[in-house]
């Protein structure tokens, strides 16, 4: 299987590059972003409480997090591997990982991290809050995001640096210019 970790700050471009690599390798995608979104759409119990740390911008339980990610891995094991997008963003929600493919025989292929500067993720924030009305992506949301990026999630790449798995890419330029330097990146880990 492939199995691949999308990673960047908030605006990198982790869910716009997902579509892309699942359309090219046919992996399932597991936005730990958008499967939190639906349950708030829905208006469950864990919608209704995830909402409010979403719109602070904190970063959701491991815990609850954790349990989407084994429930999507359940029903999915037989396909050609995974991609997790904005999944792991804590060291403890990467030990998890580990431990649920390792069940599996399965690990993680490559974990790619997009590099973009604070002024461009804000800049991109802030449009796609006036385009889509998100209602995480307000000026202190987005700020808030990108500190708690900084203090909680960012020692996952040490976590993948360790096991020799972390590949950063250059997000900054086109979608297209983008894909390009991860399709580099998949191959060489495939
Ligand atoms: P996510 O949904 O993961 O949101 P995100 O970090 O903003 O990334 P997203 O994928 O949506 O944006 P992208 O960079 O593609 O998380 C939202 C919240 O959910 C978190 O704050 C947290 O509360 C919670 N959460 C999610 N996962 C969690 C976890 N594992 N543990 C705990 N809590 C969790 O794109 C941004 C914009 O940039 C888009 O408008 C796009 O069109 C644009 N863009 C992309 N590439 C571009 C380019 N090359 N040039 C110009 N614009 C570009």
């Amino acid at each position: 299987m492939l199995n691949i970790v999308l990673f960047g700050p908030p605006g990198s471009g982790k869910g716009t590059q997902a579509c892309n690599i699942i359309a090219k390798y046919n992996l399932v995608h597991i936005s730990t972003g958008d499967l939190l979104r639906m349950e708030v759409s829905e208006k469950t119990e864990l919608g209704i409480r995830a909402k409010e740390i979403m719109d602070k911008g904190e970063l959701v339980s491991d815990e609850i997090v954790i349990g989407m990610i084994r429930n999507k891995l359940k029903g999915n094991q037989d396909g050609p591997g995974f991609i997790f997008d904005g999944f792991p963003r804590t060291v403890d929600q990467a030990r998890e990982l580990r431990k649920a493919l390792t069940e599996n025989d399965e690990r993680v292929s490559v974990m790619i991290s997009l590099d973009v500067p604070k002024d461009e993720l804000v800049k991109r924030l802030m449009k796609r809050g006036e385009e889509t009305g998100r209602s995480d992506d307000n000026l202190e949301t987005i700020q808030n995001r990108i500190d708690v990026y900084g203090r909680q999630t960012i020692p996952v790449t040490y976590y993948y640096d360790k096991m020799h798995k972390h590949a950063p890419v250059d997000g900054t330029g086109t979608v297209d210019k983008i894909f390009e330097r991860i399709v580099e990146v998949i191959e060489k880990a495939n």
